[in-house]
């Protein structure tokens, strides 16, 4: 088994993904937080000097989030059974970012009207749009996994970018049972009960 560092801040954010593929598949790394004060002299030696990154036997540096997490998740067999089922992964994987994009959009914006309007418009239109989407998804496969009959990177990825939206906005899962549903039998498998159970809080 090979030894994996995987650096980020101390936040769930961009590394949350990997940390749940590590999680599911019960595989140990290190876990390393990074604080604001160390982060500009790691930046210049980081590939892309943003994390996350993720160190393989001290060898090779990864960047990008879900290059890593993708990775992992074929590495740890949490990627579907075929090339279909990884692409089918990659499909949600990707649609969650596009969801992540837009809540950044808002978490950046400096101008407070413009930020409360951006806001609206994530709540009530784009998250719902985007968890339409994850629920068609799954009440079209009849396994109550998004891909294949087994626990995928594309479930761990759904739960982690509903988290904020779940914690702020509780009343918005309610339309949408299916979903509701898929997230309690995530945060139900074993592995991951055990990590949610230990996990630091973070506020995003
Ligand atoms: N597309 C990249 C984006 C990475 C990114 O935006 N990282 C941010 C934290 S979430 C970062 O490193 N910010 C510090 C900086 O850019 O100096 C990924 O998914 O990994």
């Amino acid at each position: 088994m090979s030894e994996y560092k995987l650096t980020y801040f101390d936040i769930r954010g961009r590394a949350e993904i990997s940390r749940l593929v590590f999680a599911a598949a019960d595989v140990p790394y290190t876990d390393e937080r990074v604080n604001r004060e160390n982060w500009p002299a790691l930046k210049a030696k980081t590939p892309q000097g943003q994390l996350p990154i993720l160190t393989i036997d001290g060898a090779n540096t990864l960047p990008q989030s879900l290059a890593i997490a993708r990775y992992l998740a074929r590495e740890f067999g949490l990627s579907g059974k075929t090339n279909l089922e990884h692409a089918q992964c990659d499909v949600i994987v990707q649609t969650t970012e596009d969801l992540r994009s837009e809540w950044v959009k808002v978490f950046r914006e400096q101008d407070e009207t413009k930020r409360a309007e951006l806001q609206k418009k994530l709540i009530e239109e784009i998250v719902p749009k985007f968890w339409t989407i994850f629920q068609v998804t799954l009440t079209s496969n009849p396994t109550g996994y998004m891909v294949g009959d087994r626990l995928t990177i594309a479930d761990l990825a759904v739960y982690d970018v509903m988290e904020i939206h779940t914690r702020d906005y509780p009343d918005l899962i309610k339309g949408f049972p299916a979903l509701l549903t898929h997230r309690q039998m995530v945060a139900d498998t074993p592995n991951i009960k055990k990590y949610l159970e230990k996990r630091a809080v973070t506020l995003y």
